[in-house]
């Protein structure tokens, strides 16, 4: 079986082989449909001879179109027949599953503990979630289920965007995203930042990397108490290139003491870190009928 992780940033590939990862890739993810369809052909090559693909994707799918709720993270896409480009590409089965929900199961089926009652969420070009309760992956018959990024995060981005992509205001995913934290450093400091840069500034002590990333934290640090006063979590795993990056999770737990003792869960790291996509996708597909 071939696994895929389908971001807004990267797509990241690999064989899934006896309940492991092998011959791992990962490429830009591409901004026009041509180049799309460039890297999906590259990948066909890269990867000869695959009987079953399973990609876990960013966005909405109902196991075969892909659409999105943020529109703004991959326009070109909305209402996609994702799955048949795939089953052409390799000429063989293909099956979809939402990337943050895939890294939850994947946390909760091979991370070192399996709490019954599991939040994965990414910070990554968008903010991510996916829900494990009572063991099992929750995606929902709309396949939202665990959309963190678009709860209201109760405070207002700093350079004024307060509209999503989704349409609601002031989301958790206009804050906190790598995709906000650039935008809004960039308007605020007036020259092109990334959040690789805001994560530089705000360690050299750069007073508006700082805030952004401490309003970024707190932000966080208020969805996940929303989420645990609503589901009573046993542990959340934070997960994404922005999650993983210094210094991030030590500031969602220090933006976690201003809430009362009740609303602070446990989080960690991923277990699975960059991986938990592909992996949760590999054990997830592994259990669908007719997998190899
Ligand atoms: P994807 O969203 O495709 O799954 P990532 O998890 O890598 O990919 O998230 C991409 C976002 O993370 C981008 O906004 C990028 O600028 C940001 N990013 C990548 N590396 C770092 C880093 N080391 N520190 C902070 N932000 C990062
Ligand atoms: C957005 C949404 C989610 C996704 C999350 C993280 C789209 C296209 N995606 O909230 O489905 O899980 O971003 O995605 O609407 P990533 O690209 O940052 O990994
Ligand atoms: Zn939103």
């Amino acid at each position: 079986m071939l696994v895929l992780d389908i971001g807004g940033t990267k797509v990241a590939a690999a064989r899934w082989v006896d309940g492991r990862l092998q011959d791992r890739r990962q490429w830009p993810m591409p901004i026009t449909p041509e180049a799309w369809r460039q890297t999906l052909a590259l990948m066909a090559t890269t990867y000869p001879g695959v009987s079953w693909v399973a990609a876990a994707v960013t966005g909405l799918t109902d196991g075969r179109v892909w659409s999105a709720v943020n529109q703004q993270l991959i326009s070109f896409w909305d209402g996609y027949a994702l799955a048949d480009a795939l089953t052409q590409a390799w000429r063989c089965p293909s099956v979809l599953l939402n990337d943050a929900q895939a890294a939850a199961w994947g946390e909760f089926v091979a991370g070192e503990r399996q709490p019954a009652n599991l939040l994965f969420i990414t910070l990554s070009t968008g903010v991510g979630g996916g829900l494990v309760l009572d063991g099992q992956l929750r995606s929902g018959s709309r396949g939202l289920a665990g959309h963190i990024g678009h709860v209201g995060s109760g405070l207002a981005p700093l350079d004024g965007d307060t509209r999503c992509g989704c349409g609601r205001l002031n989301c958790l995913e206009a804050l906190a995203s790598g995709t906000a934290l650039a935008r809004q450093a960039t308007h605020l400091l007036g020259r092109p930042l990334d959040a690789e840069s805001v994560f530089a500034g705000w360690h050299a002590g750069e007073a508006v990397c700082s805030r952004l990333l401490e309003r970024a934290a707190q932000a966080v640090a208020q969805a996940l108490g929303d989420a645990h006063v609503l589901l009573d979590l046993d542990e959340v795993r934070l997960g994404g290139s922005v999650g993983l990056a210094p210094g991030m999770i030590d500031a969602i737990k220090q933006a976690q003491q201003a809430l009362p003792a009740r609303c602070r869960v446990a989080v960690s790291p991923a277990c699975l870190g960059a991986d938990a996509g592909l992996i949760g996708m590999g054990h997830w597909a592994s259990g669908r009928p007719g997998a190899p």
